[in-house]
């Protein structure tokens, strides 16, 4: 499994703070911290688990005292990791908690590697896989929505899911073993049936919870919304007034802005990743000429475009290809410059993009973006059913989706009076797709891979 040695790094972030966390675990936690911390009152004696303990880091070498510190010892089992834990607390300063680290790794600590925390905590059964995994998100939450779901797969809302879907498939699967032992008892028309039925069944959550990824990744991730329209509209006065600061140079030149600029922003739980673009035009220029295709390249890539017309010109021969390059696409129409005399034929562009509502804002002056905002989190956020389990993770919707896909298989099978052997192959596929998810069975690539995207002390 893995090699039962000390691990040790700094588990809060770089740089000034009031308190930094140097966290050691493995067998050596104890006796690697007895020997550089010194209790304030008296001799270390016998150290309280789950207790915190004042006292002083000093170097065993030289006797020079380090710093004044906090101490949680842990003992197994009852820690993050499973193994033996000791944290010491120490001054929040750069230099100082490096010492700290310096001393425990000179004491016979190794350095951890990403994740390798988390890791240890999955292999001694601390957590599953999902829940390991979901401490990744929880670290890189950046709204309400995106802890919320986080959180509840760090509690094993998915895990446990899974698993009861595991179980009613184990007990398919044993009908259908049992007529495999037993050819004499081969699964008869009636009760291949009913097996079908419960099958189709499972199978049906299972891509109702695959349909959840969408809405879960835009928690994640963030929705990605591109400004887009010809130049000169209001896009970046539009993208400085959504963010609510003078984030991009706004003039009256057209072709200000020349590359993408991209900023976050939260719509209420929702986070967006919004993008400011190129104005669309025809143009000599070799380097705006990029900016506008790139304009159009990431006005395809986002969830939804919000298309900027000025709302105090008529409309232009470059509006006309802007909406017809965005038809099909998730969006709205802002018409922009609503503090101005209405120069623009709102029934034009009502019938020439009839799937985009219009909403009509100032960006100078502040004016619509209320509903602005609101009807885009409404958009981005449409048709995506919000489910009592959502996945989030890449992985865990491929391993489903291969469980369904073995499910589909095997009631192919039951249908088409396939022998039994071949239908528990297929449930057996599916099962396999499942205890993936969970971590029953994974190798050790798997297990690589997710944990190299956790930072060190974690
Ligand atoms: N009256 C009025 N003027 C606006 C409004 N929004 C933007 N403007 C003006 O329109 C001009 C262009 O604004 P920008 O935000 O730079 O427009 P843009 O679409 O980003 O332009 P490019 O980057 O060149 O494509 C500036 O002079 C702004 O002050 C508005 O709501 N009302
Ligand atoms: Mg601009």
């Amino acid at each position: 499994m893995y090699k039962e040695d000390t691990i040790a790094a700094i588990a809060t972030p770089v740089g000034e703070g009031g308190v930094a966390i140097v966290r050691i675990s493995g067998p050596e936690a104890e006796p690697i911290t007895r020997q550089i911390f010194c209790r304030s009152r008296g001799k270390n004696g016998n150290l309280r688990s789950h207790t915190l303990h004042h006292g002083t880091i000093r170097d065993p070498e030289t006797g020079v005292v380090l710093d004044e510190v906090l101490l949680a010892l842990m003992r197994k089992p009852r820690s993050y990791t499973g193994e033996d834990v000791a944290e010491v607390h120490c001054h929040g300063g750069p230099y100082l908690v490096r010492q700290v680290l310096r001393l425990v790794l000179a004491c016979g600590a190794r350095p951890a590697e990403h994740g390798e925390f988390t890791k240890r905590a999955f292999l001694n059964g601390r957590l599953d896989l999902v829940q390991a995994e979901a401490v990744l998100d929880l670290i890189r939450a950046r709204t309400e929505g995106g802890m919320r779901l986080a959180l509840g797969q760090v509690r094993g809302e998915l895990s446990k899911w899974v698993g009861e879907l595991r179980e009613e498939l184990l007990d398919i699967l044993v009908q259908v073993e049992a007529a495999i032992d037993f050819p004499e008892e081969e699964i008869e028309l009636l009760q291949r049936e009913e097996l079908r039925g419960k099958v189709e069944a499972l199978r049906q959550k299972i891509v109702a919870i695959i349909a959840s990824y969408e809405w879960g990744k835009l928690f994640r991730e963030g929705a990605r919304v591109c400004i887009a329209g010809r130049s000169n509209v209001g896009k970046s006065s539009l993208f400085n007034a959504l963010l609510g600061e003078k984030r991009v140079i706004v003039t009256p030149v057209p072709g200000t802005t020349r590359d993408v600029i991209e900023e976050s922003i939260n719509l209420g739980d929702l986070p967006v990743v919004l993008w400011d673009t190129a104005g669309i035009r025809a143009t000599e220029d070799p380097v705006e000429r990029i900016g506008v295709d790139l304009s159009l390249q990431r006005a395809a890539e986002a969830e939804a475009v919000l298309v900027v017309m000025d709302g105090s010109e008529s409309v232009s021969p470059e509006d006309r290809s802007i909406l017809d390059a965005v038809r099909g696409k998730k969006g709205l129409i802002v018409v922009n410059k609503s503090d101005l005399p209405l120069g623009l034929d709102l029934n034009w562009v009502s019938a020439t993009a009839p799937e985009k509502s219009l909403i009509q804002v100032s960006a100078r002056d502040g004016i619509g973006l209320d509903e602005l905002k609101h009807a885009l989190r409404e958009l981005l956020l449409d048709a995506q059913t919000e489910s009592p389990i959502v996945l989030t993770n890449v992985r865990h919707k491929a391993a489903l989706g291969r469980a369904g896909t073995s499910l589909a298989a095997a009631v192919r099978a039951l249908v088409d009076g396939f022998p039994s052997e071949l239908v528990a192959v297929d449930l057996q596929a599916a099962k396999d797709g499942l205890e993936e998810i969970i971590g029953v069975v994974s190798s050790d690539d798997i297990l690589e891979r997710i944990f190299a995207n956790f930072c060190l002390g974690k």
